[in-house]
């Protein structure tokens, strides 16, 4: 039997890439060099599977042609903004994504970038790094506690909800969320979690606002300037969702005016790009989209692709089709 003709776009962990090449004819992206956007067109013309990953912008203008000999998209990674599911779809082509295995890592991110703030860990080890520690004073360095304080959680989705028990359990924070809509009572009794219909109204009330919203024309630039006024000047924001999310413009002024203490980031508007500006700040934690970067969870995330794939083409239901 002929085995279906599967480009993955970058590198992944050998585990997957070798499991994937056990089941299709595989094209591996050996040099790990991002594609281009002909090289997309193209591949939709050659492959009968393409998976791709957040630096593969896949928007309406890149399906040109109106037959493809793809038929399934099976994106590596939760989050999938970069491509048009509804254009793809009207071309006859599914979309995957991988959900589930990258939430625990995410929300340790997350975490880390919390607590790299509170605790100024940054800020500490690039003193140390530059020899200019001159020892223990009394006064050096001070940070804020997370334990027992505030955190709203922007989209109480799978992600923010594994955040929420981590603060919550782990350092007995009080759990603020803004959602569409409530988390079940179950749920939200157990993380003593309190619904605020109004962003506005959490980003008053909490210490750190954590977002976790997917990337959308609803939710762009959510987090702006109107927004950001609502927080308290003790208060710092945390994304690790998408960079669009938050108006990086905005908060580059909120942060240099010491309107809000800081700011921990993993995505950005435009990456890998960032913008000097946030840089030159003392006062931010920046990492570079690391949310899902463990061993275990890049394996788990090409097994769910590999998931996808083997039910497309079983004639299954694919359980990642969006
Ligand atoms: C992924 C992510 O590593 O899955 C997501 O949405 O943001 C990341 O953690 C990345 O998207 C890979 O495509």
């Amino acid at each position: 039997m002929i085995k279906p003709r599967v480009l993955i776009t970058r590198r992944w962990p050998e585990a997957v890439e070798k499991a994937m090449s056990a089941s299709f004819d595989v094209t591996l992206n050996k040099a790990d060099i991002p594609m281009t956007a002909a090289q997309l067109q193209e591949a939709l013309q050659v492959y009968d599977a393409v998976c791709p990953c957040v630096t593969d912008r896949m928007p309406a203008d890149l399906f040109v042609d109106n037959t493809y000999k793809t038929r399934i998209i099976g994106n590596y990674g939760v989050g999938f903004n970069h491509i048009d599911v509804e254009v793809a779809r009207g071309k006859g082509i599914m979309v995957t994504n991988t959900p589930d295995v990258l939430t625990q890592a995410t929300a340790d991110l997350a975490m880390t970038l919390m607590m790299m703030l509170a605790r100024r860990a940054g800020e500490g080890e690039r003193q140390l790094r530059a020899g200019q520690w001159k020892g223990w004073f009394p006064t050096h360095m001070m940070g804020t506690m997370v334990t027992g304080k505030t955190l709203g959680i922007v989209g109480m989705g799978r992600i923010g909800q594994a955040m929420a028990e981590k603060a919550h359990f782990g350092f007995g924070m009080r759990i603020l969320y803004h959602n569409r809509k409530p988390i079940s009572q179950a749920k939200s009794r157990r993380l003593q979690a309190e619904y605020c219909t109004e962003l506005t109204c959490l980003m008053s009330k909490s210490d750190f606002v954590a977002v976790h919203c997917p990337s959308s024309p609803l939710t762009q630039h959510m987090i702006n300037e109107k927004t950001l006024a609502f927080m308290r000047p003790e208060a710092s924001l945390i994304n690790t969702s998408r960079g669009d999310v938050v108006d990086e413009q905005a908060l580059i002024k909120f942060l240099k005016k010491g309107l809000i203490a800081g700011a921990g980031l993993d995505v950005y508007d435009k990456e890998p790009q960032v913008p000097q500006e946030l840089l030159n700040l003392e006062n931010v934690v920046l990492l570079p989209h690391l949310g899902s970067a463990t061993e275990e969870t890049r394996v788990a995330m090409g097994m769910r692709v590999l998931g996808n794939l083997n039910a497309f083409f079983n004639g299954e239901h694919p359980p990642d089709k969006l």
